[in-house]
């Protein structure tokens, strides 16, 4: 049997964005700082990797949408975090970013990830913006990582 995945590696070469919502910018600087140091740990260069910020979780579909559409990047990380306890309109903000971040993913091909935390509390948001629960940010661009691996390979 032929088994067909990625790999954990960069060249150098892909031009990578993350695209940022700020709202609850203290966790998603977070994201953004886990997500750019796997980017770096796994062989990427920094000189091809652009920071995208946008208001907030809601906005980061059109961002990406627009990403895609300029035809500048390999890949695309999302981050963001929507949080319950502080809005009444979670449920709207972090379906929207959901579903706008897969159907941009599907239109255009290319490897997209989400790393927009949709948490109860800030609790919960802390604890996966780089302490007990890791860094979502970094585990989102992982997945493009390995995604891109996976494309190439499926390409030979
Ligand atoms: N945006 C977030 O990214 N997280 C939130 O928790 C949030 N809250 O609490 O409202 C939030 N709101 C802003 C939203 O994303 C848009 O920027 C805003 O509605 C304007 O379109």
């Amino acid at each position: 049997m032929n088994i067909i995945e990625g790999h954990l590696r960069l060249n150098g070469s892909e031009k990578i964005a993350i695209i940022n919502g700020r709202f609850n910018h203290i966790i998603t600087d977070r994201l953004v700082e886990g997500a750019q140091d796997a980017f770096k740990r796994h062989g990427g260069n920094v000189e091809n990797l652009d920071l995208i910020l946008v208001p907030g979780a809601f906005e980061i579909p059109f961002a990406l949408k627009k990403a895609l559409e300029s035809g500048k990047y390999d890949a695309i990380c999302c981050v963001g975090a929507v949080i319950r306890g502080a809005t009444p309109h979670f449920d709207y903000i972090s379906a929207e970013a959901t579903k706008g971040i897969a159907s941009a993913t599907m239109e255009f091909g290319k490897p997209v990830s989400n790393g927009v935390l949709t948490t109860d509390t800030i609790e919960q948001a802390i604890e996966r913006a780089g302490s007990k629960v890791g860094n979502k940010g970094a585990e989102a661009m992982i997945t493009i990582i390995e995604m891109l691996d996976l494309y190439s390979e499926m390409d030979k």
